[in-house]
């Protein structure tokens, strides 16, 4: 490895490439030039919570605030200081020094996941599901790679979240030292961006910056890796020390001109069959939204991550749109003739066949981040703006009594009111055989859509996505951009870190189960509220459903069971849970599926419901990958030859 402390240094603090190169390019120059001090930002200015005072000396740390303390300490005040209150750190020799630090801070909690993949994906499901960033903490070497995953979920979510890794000491660094990665290397592209630290007394300001840049403008992933000398080494913190991020913050976008909002409401004026396509860029302004919708009465389809934004239950929701969106919604982005896209990025999941997509449609995109304007659609309207302004800006000019405008979109509403009766979402039944869709229904009946919803990636994420009526922003916990398997039960048990004594349910595929089933592990210690419904198909369900329609049928290893008998269920879900001494219970008969989700429901802490569901159902309708709305599929399963 030729990486130097000089060298590396330079590169982790300058360098933006990939994904950040791609959105820095994009800054319009003006902006760049506009230039602002960094010192008016503080840490505090950017934390949801209150800025935190400085917690008073307690028996755990001796010291007088000008006597020296190690590295780790000083990680950990800043922390304190960054108003965390939990972190997902797992132990190792080069952050161990860190762990010692958390046992004496009188305010921040460790939740001790069983691996550094689960603790990533806690600190996501913890900041999805609360707006906070969320921190993790792994060890140099194989801890800091067992993060990558779930930087690169985070960044292709906008996730906000700290990773903090030991990094073996300086005057190793380079040498392929025991446990030695050059995480800041490997993760360069994956997030927002990355630290490693040579200097003790830089750790206050570095901290500040981690948080300030998880959670402002885009957020994202933030790395920051700490050699273990430095987190070992003696020094006087000073707390004061400002940021140093100029060109960040004053590339960050201002608020909306007046002028250009006007502009889009002159838009909606001229439209008779206007959309809103919103993303997860509207986790934030949910309430500013739901106003717009009634000021304006535009119908609103969500994308897979903006689920929730908008309540599913509304009558001008169209539900989801996309791959395996609703047949309502992508008709109405099909016919639209004002498409306003608030937060969303034109993903291919989305779009299918970009030039098909919102074809006769005026395009107006909303987006915070540079970079997604123009990146896949070309907007004939764009603004560049924190997407809650803008709303509060047009809402703002609707209600004023001057310009008091009314909108009559009735025939168009009645054109989509009528796609909705002709083809809602549905599913056929097979006697006592348990469709999947329906232990969903049934969970949405008896949860009355309450619950916080995490998922795994495949057929049960969509179902997840289709048959749960999702009524607020930050209920629904998935890995969208990335896909990433075994993301369901970890972010599942960070969501019930985040939010105390509130449901969360676990809708879990049995091949995304597995990948980081030793959670069950850390949902008993904790005792938490975590609930898995396992869709248990025996098969990587999505897989074979392409298997089907693509590759006639051919298994091609997406089979999970025993090949030495079919007939049995395995791996046996319901024992392993009894390891982790969690209650379980498998269900096979859907005349048993309300019972037994019910007593899942009011059992408190963990439990683990194995439903066993056909594998030859079809995720539908579907939009087969690069198609259009004219290819959608709408009929067919894995009984059918195809
Ligand atoms: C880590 C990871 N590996 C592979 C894939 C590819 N993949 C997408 S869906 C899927 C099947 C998932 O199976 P399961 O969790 O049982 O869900 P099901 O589709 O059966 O509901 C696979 C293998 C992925 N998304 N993530
Ligand atoms: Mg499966």
């Amino acid at each position: 490895m030729a990486t130097t402390p000089t060298t590396a240094a330079t590169a982790a603090t300058a360098a933006l490439t990939g994904a950040k190169a791609r959105r820095a390019a994009a800054l319009p120059r003006h902006v760049a030039a506009a230039g602002r001090r960094a010192d008016s930002v503080r840490c505090s200015a950017v934390s949801p919570s209150a800025p935190t005072p400085a917690p008073p000396a307690t028996p755990l740390r001796p010291w007088a605030p000008s006597e020296p303390r190690k590295g780790a300490d000083i990680l950990v005040e800043s922390l304190e200081r960054c108003g965390v209150s939990d972190v997902f750190a797992y132990p190792g020799g080069a952050s161990m020094e860190i762990h010692q630090a958390l046992t004496r801070s009188p305010t921040i909690t460790n939740h001790l996941f069983r691996h550094e993949q689960g603790e990533a994906f806690a600190a996501s499901g913890y900041a999805r599901s609360s707006g906070r960033v969320g921190v993790c903490v792994a060890t140099s070497g194989p801890g800091a790679t067992n993060l990558v995953s779930a930087l690169a979920d985070a960044l292709l979510d906008s996730v906000p979240m700290v990773a903090i890794t030991g990094q073996v000491p300086r005057r190793m660094i380079g040498t392929d030292a025991f446990q030695e990665t050059p995480i800041v290397e490997v993760t360069r592209s994956i997030t927002k961006h990355n630290y490693l630290v040579l200097d003790v007394d830089h750790i206050p300001r570095v901290v500040q910056e981690a948080f300030f840049l998880a959670s402002s403008g885009r957020p994202g992933p933030v790395l920051v890796d700490i050699p273990k000398d430095i987190q070992q080494q003696m020094a006087v913190p000073i707390w004061d020390t400002p940021m140093s991020l100029p060109g960040y913050i004053a590339r960050l976008p201002k608020p909306p001109a007046t002028e250009l909002l006007e502009q889009v409401l002159r838009l909606v004026g001229e439209s008779r069959r206007p959309v809103l396509y919103v993303g997860g860029g509207c986790a934030a302004s949910g309430e500013e939204l739901r106003r717009f919708v009634e000021l304006t009465g535009i119908p609103v389809t969500t994308t897979l991550m903006g689920l929730g934004n908008f309540p599913s239950d509304d009558p001008l929701s169209l539900r989801m749109l996309g791959m395996h969106g609703t047949v309502y919604a992508n008709y109405a982005v099909d016919k639209a003739d004002l498409l306003l896209a608030f937060g969303v990025r034109f993903d291919d999941r989305v779009t299918g066949k970009i030039e098909a997509f919102a074809s006769r449609s005026k395009i107006v995109h909303i987006d915070i981040d540079p970079a997604e304007i123009g990146k896949n659609k070309q907007p004939h309207v764009s603004i560049c703006a924190d997407v809650k302004l803008a709303l509060q800006g047009m809402n703002a000019v609707l209600q004023g009594s001057t310009s008091k405008k009314t909108f009559d979109f009735g025939s168009w509403h009645n054109e989509l009111d009528q796609q909705k009766k002709e083809f809602p979402l549905g599913y056929k039944t097979y006697d006592e055989e348990i469709q999947p869709q329906y232990a969903i229904q049934v969970l949405d009946e008896l949860t009355k859509g309450e619950a916080i919803i995490a998922t795994g990636v495949g057929q049960h994420q969509m179902w997840a996505a289709q048959y749960y009526t999702y009524k607020r922003p930050r209920q629904w916990l998935s890995s969208a951009g990335l896909g990433a398997m075994g993301f369901g039960l970890p972010a599942a048990a960070g969501a019930a870190v985040a939010n105390p004594g509130v449901t969360v349910v676990d809708i879990d595929g049995d091949g995304s189960f597995l990948m980081n089933i030793q959670e069950l592990a850390m949902i008993r210690i904790e005792n938490l509220p975590v609930k898995v419904l396992v869709l248990n198909n025996q098969h990587l369900g999505m897989v074979v459903q392409w298997e089907d329609r693509f590759y006639k049928a051919n298994r091609a290893h997406t089979y999970l069971g025993n090949p030495e008998n079919e007939n049995e269920i395995y791996p046996d879900f319901v024992t392993i849970a009894k390891g982790f001494n969690i209650p379980a219970v498998r269900v096979t008969k859907k005349s048993d599926v309300r019972a037994a989700i019910k007593k899942m429901l009011e059992t408190p802490g963990p439990y683990l419901l194995d439903v066993i569901v056909p594998h030859q159902e079809h995720v539908l309708p579907m939009i087969p990958s690069g198609g259009a709305f004219k290819d959608m599929i709408l009929d067919g399963d894995g009984r059918t030859v195809y």
